[in-house]
């Protein structure tokens, strides 16, 4: 029996005062979720209609096809509507007064707090600017932005003139945010002269510039630089517009262009098992209708609940749980510019009482991290506003969750373990407070019209309880349209794996309850402190260095990372092994693609396994990083077995 499963034998129930308040109990949960998937048509007509202001009113709720010949998928298609408007506009005439953002700076002693009026006003003005620099319908902007409440009124502003953004996490390099630029021909970048995280200040106008000396970049025409520290930047006068300049001259009236529903509302570049990152594409209409739903229930909200969630907004959970979803719903949502351990462990619970915040959302890679040091987190704070706790990003193995749960939430509020991806657009499997008993460690059930199977590798159903590849069946509103720019490669990535199914990468195991358990990828995709990284993407990287000649990258477990990156090299006839090379290899790939990439262990071996037909056997990899070397299976079918003795024998300690 693994941790998991003996863990799995805990039940934590639904609290009474739960089931009696929350929006949503277990009998409610039953027959909605009973409609949701025999009648999705009824289903999402009545709440797409309660939950968004159309323009002009939707008749068709659903057109998909999931058929890998014509992969399809189409919601609410004939309605239009404006997504910024959903989230400002209309909350005006009640809630104008209202905090929309409360902003918590790096150092502690800034915020600041924005009201729907003001953001109203902001994101008008900033939408006005941006046509004024030609920006138009169905244009792609890039936002390279810090956690600073412009990013939010850049992405707004985008949304109101029907621009499609494409935000770029300030952690990436400049190599990363050019390929971006380029692949979706980005006209405008939108920054800041410089972020600030942890006290230490990151030179994004800086990585701009330098990404913008790729020739291949063709379509840019003029960055946008917010001023926030004042710091000491290069300026291109015919291509650089300061923000502030911007905003003085725009005028405050910014009428809002009307959308289909099936017209792009954004795009966010994603890693799979191969190639180059996607820009995983969502469209306006479903995606609002399934943020808005999936914010309310999963975490409860209610009006005037103050909600944390601690993504950044480069992140999809950052787009549609500290943007979208609260402001569609009228919410009050917290925005933070540092570190959840800056400048101490207890930052995070001190930000909950200052705010007196209601429900927090995170990720385990930071519970695991203020995890390690003990009652420190906690100290001096009281936490006594918390009713709910969320999880995201990876799985939380069970004893990060009871930490959560009872040191964090005093074993008062519930953990919803909420598992999605970027191409889901929002929340598809998780407890609901009011309605689910929890587990420690699995993400429990599906949300409405959330239909997950598990499939055997030849993609045959498999029931009851058992492992498997976790698959959907059929589609939902928030689910991604395209990647953009390469519809096949949709198809092949997300349709070909099995037949008439979308293929979410992840295996998952179910239990006698009908519950998920979310095991991790199955393909080669690494997930470290919550960020996907593609192994070909490093790989490449890494080839590129002039003395190397191939890489292979696993995961192998993290304590706190989840997953580390353990990367094995071989070198170019000539060079020699050292530990200076492997320390400016790990800087390489830091400085191609940025800091979230940077390799944790980094072995030069003078060979690689691999079958006879050339392919790596990552298996066997995987396996060593893992310190599994006893169990490494069949190795005969490799075309030279020796290198698994002297890959053993050299590898890393950890
Ligand atoms: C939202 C987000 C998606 C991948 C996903 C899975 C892993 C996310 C999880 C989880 C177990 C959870 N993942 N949430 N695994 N339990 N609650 O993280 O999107 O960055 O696209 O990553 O993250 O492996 O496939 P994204």
């Amino acid at each position: 029996m693994t941790d998991q499963q003996k863990a799995s034998e805990k039940v934590y129930r639904v609290k009474p005062e739960y089931a009696d308040s929350a929006w949503i109990n277990n009998e409610k949960y039953l027959e909605m979720y009973q409609q949701s998937v025999v009648n999705p048509d009824g289903f999402w007509r009545e709440q797409a209609n309660e939950r968004i202001d159309w323009i002009k009113p939707f008749n068709k709720v659903r057109n998909v096809s999931f058929d890998d010949h014509n992969v399809d998928i189409r919601w609410f298609e004939d309605g239009t509507l404006n997504a910024a408007a959903n989230c400002l506009d209309r909350h005006l005439e009640t809630r104008a007064d209202q905090t929309a953002i409360i902003w918590e700076g790096d150092n502690p002693e800034e915020d600041r707090t924005i009201t729907y009026k003001e953001l109203h006003e902001e994101v008008s003005r900033f939408g006005n600017a941006l046509r004024s620099q030609g920006v138009r319908k169905g244009d792609v902007v890039c936002i390279y932005m810090p956690m600073i409440p412009e990013a939010a009124v850049a992405m707004l502003a985008c949304a109101r003139i029907g621009a499609i953004h494409s935000v770029v996490f300030g952690g990436f390099s400049p190599d990363a945010l050019a390929g971006r630029i380029e692949d979706s021909n980005a006209k405008i970048v939108i920054t800041a002269d410089e972020g600030v995280r942890a006290g230490r200040s990151i030179a994004l106008k800086a990585n701009v510039d330098e990404a913008l000396t790729h020739p291949s970049i063709r379509s840019l025409e003029k960055v946008i630089v917010v001023k926030r520290t004042g710091g000491d930047i290069a300026w291109h006068d015919a291509r650089d517009v300061w923000y502030e300049d911007l905003i003085k001259l725009a005028s405050p009236n910014c009428p809002v262009e009307e959308m289909a529903a099936e017209d792009p509302l954004f795009i966010l570049y994603t890693s799979g098992s191969t190639g180059k990152p996607k820009g995983v594409l969502h469209t306006t209409g479903g995606y609002m209708v399934w943020a808005s739903i999936t914010h309310q229930y999963v975490f409860d909200y209610h009006d005037g609940d103050v909600y944390w969630c601690t993504a950044d907004v480069g992140w999809i959970t950052g787009h549609t749980y500290l943007l979208y979803g609260p402001l569609a719903n009228g919410g009050i949502t917290v925005m933070m510019e540092s570190v959840p351990n800056y400048p101490n462990s207890a930052r995070m619970a001190q930000i909950v009482d200052k705010h007196q915040v209601n429900i927090l959302y995170t990720a385990p890679t930071a519970i695991r991290s203020l995890m390690a040091e003990g009652k420190a987190p906690v100290e001096g704070t009281s936490r006594s506003s918390l009713r709910l706790l969320g999880s995201v990003g990876e799985p939380i193995n069970p004893e990060a969750w009871e930490w959560y749960y009872k040191t964090i939430g005093d074993e008062r509020c519930p953990v919803v373990d909420t598992w999605w991806q970027t191409e889901t657009g929002g929340i598809m499997i998780t407890p609901l407070p009011g309605a689910t008993d929890m587990k420690p460690g699995s993400a429990t059930r599906p949300f409405f019209g959330v239909q997950p199977a598990l499939v055997d590798n030849s993609g045959m159903i498999l029931e009851g309880a058992t492992d498997g590849n976790l698959v959907m069946v059929d589609s939902w509103p928030g689910q991604s349209r395209s990647v953009y720019g390469d519809h096949e490669r949709f198809v092949q990535t997300y349709f070909s794996t099995f037949r008439g199914m979308y293929f979410t990468g992840d295996g998952a195991r179910r239990d006698e309850d009908g519950y998920y358990w979310i095991t991790g990828r199955v393909d080669d995709v690494l997930n470290v402190s919550g960020h996907r990284m593609g192994t070909a993407e490093i790989e490449s990287a890494m080839v590129a260095h002039s003395k190397v000649a191939e890489a292979a990258v696993v995961g192998y477990p993290h304590d706190i990372k989840g997953q580390g990156i353990y990367v094995y090299v071989t070198l170019n006839a000539g060079e020699a092994a050292s530990d200076e090379l492997a320390k400016e290899l790990r800087d390489w790939v830091r400085s191609e693609i940025g800091p979230v990439a940077t390799p944790d262990l980094i072995q030069i071996t003078p060979g690689l396994p691999k079958t006879r037909s050339g392919k790596i056997m990552r298996r066997i990899l995987r396996k060593i990083a893992a310190n599994e070397h006893d169990a490494l299976g069949d190795i005969s079918t490799l075309a030279d077995p020796t290198v698994v003795d002297t890959l053993i024998d050299q590898r890393l300690n950890r």
